[in-house]
């Protein structure tokens, strides 16, 4: 029988890494396992979410007599309570929270990172089975270690991430993250219950034909926006196209696809949302900086991502993010970044 040891798991990927970078202390890596186990626990549920007649709905006690939570409230619990009990978080913040979580004990206290999280992006798609997902930013916190960490550490610019990933709960569980050394993608393989390397080395393509937006603001998007979208649909085989239009309605499942075939993704303010949708920290940073390690690019249609200084916790932004030739195209239209 031949035994495939050429498939890395998370945990032996991030522990070569620590082989190869000595001087690594392997806190950043314990970080990154510690998601990944509390993603596992998610991903049971969510697999079983069409199950909620069996298992009761929001809010009621299932057959087990335990109280079903909803699923966003669930995963954001798993990834606290993994945090809190590791020894590689020193607090945290989350959609699902309106302030952060300081871990105040000792051992969290001298720990050097904090991690903000989307717990369940899409939650809303679970009972229609679309594909969802948990995105996280990890950061060194500014404040002084063995003190309990303030809304200083969480106030950072994106462009401060030491690590950002997601996992997407999808026709397969794959957790992608990000460091300075590049974007790796890790296939959940439930015969061993571990997560192995099935997309290493990510790199965004230049360009592509797929453009992600909801075109049911269309006239509710800034001119320059309009006009961009106009182009998309009207590129054919002697202009770069066609373009496909692809919108899922779940970030991370459409920003995965376009990190992986290539394309952009946007969601511009509206005259009702001047600042869109989607939140600067636990959504767009992580996103962003996961994007420009694999070589493509995000704004907000007038500066980069990564370079905003935050105000608030829960502040939004307008994003855009994609191939960057596409990225090019769309500033053609609305102002280089
Ligand atoms: P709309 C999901 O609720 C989400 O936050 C993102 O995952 C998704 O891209 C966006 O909202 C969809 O929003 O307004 O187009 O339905």
């Amino acid at each position: 029988m031949i035994v495939n040891r050429q498939v890395l798991t998370l945990d032996e990927f991030t522990i070569k890494q620590l082989r190869d970078f000595p001087n690594a202390t392997g806190e950043l890596s314990g970080l990154l396992r510690d998601i990944g186990l509390a993603a596992k626990r998610v991903n049971v549920e969510v697999n079983k979410a069409g199950l909620v007649d069996i298992l009761g709905d929001t809010g009621t006690v299932n057959i087990q007599g335990e109280e079903v939570k909803k699923m966003d409230e669930f995963a954001n619990d798993q990834l606290v309570g993994v945090l809190r009990h590791g020894i590689n978080c020193a607090g945290i913040a989350s959609e699902e929270l309106d302030d952060i979580v300081v871990f105040d004990d000792e051992v969290s206290n001298n720990s050097k990172y904090i991690c903000m999280f989307d717990p369940l992006d899409g939650s809303s798609n679970i009972d229609v089975n679309v594909s969802i997902g948990t995105i996280f930013g990890v950061y060194r916190r500014v404040t002084p270690k063995g003190t309990p960490v303030t809304m200083d550490d969480f106030l950072q610019a994106g462009n401060k991430q030491v690590a950002a990933g997601y996992i997407i709960y999808g026709s397969s569980t794959i957790l992608v993250y990000a460091t300075k050394r590049g974007v790796n993608g890790f296939t959940l393989d439930p015969s061993i219950g571990e997560y192995s390397l099935s997309h290493p080395d990510i790199k965004c393509p230049p360009t592509g034909r797929i453009y992600s937006v909801n075109h049911g603001n269309f006239f509710q998007y800034e001119d320059p926006v309009r006009n961009y979208i106009n182009v998309c649909q009207k590129k054919n085989k002697s202009n770069g196209g066609p373009y496909t239009q692809r919108y899922i309605g779940s970030m991370v499942a459409d920003v995965h696809r376009n990190l992986v075939k290539g394309g952009i993704f946007m969601y511009p303010g509206t005259i009702d949302k001047p600042n869109g949708k989607l939140r600067l920290l636990y959504e767009c940073n992580p996103f962003a900086y996961i994007v420009e390690k694999a070589g493509g690019k995000a704004t907000d249609g007038k500066q980069r991502i990564l370079d905003i200084q935050p105000k608030e916790l829960h502040e939004r932004t307008p994003f855009f993010i994609g191939s960057i030739e596409m990225m090019e195209e769309l500033e053609s239209f609305t102002g280089k970044v």
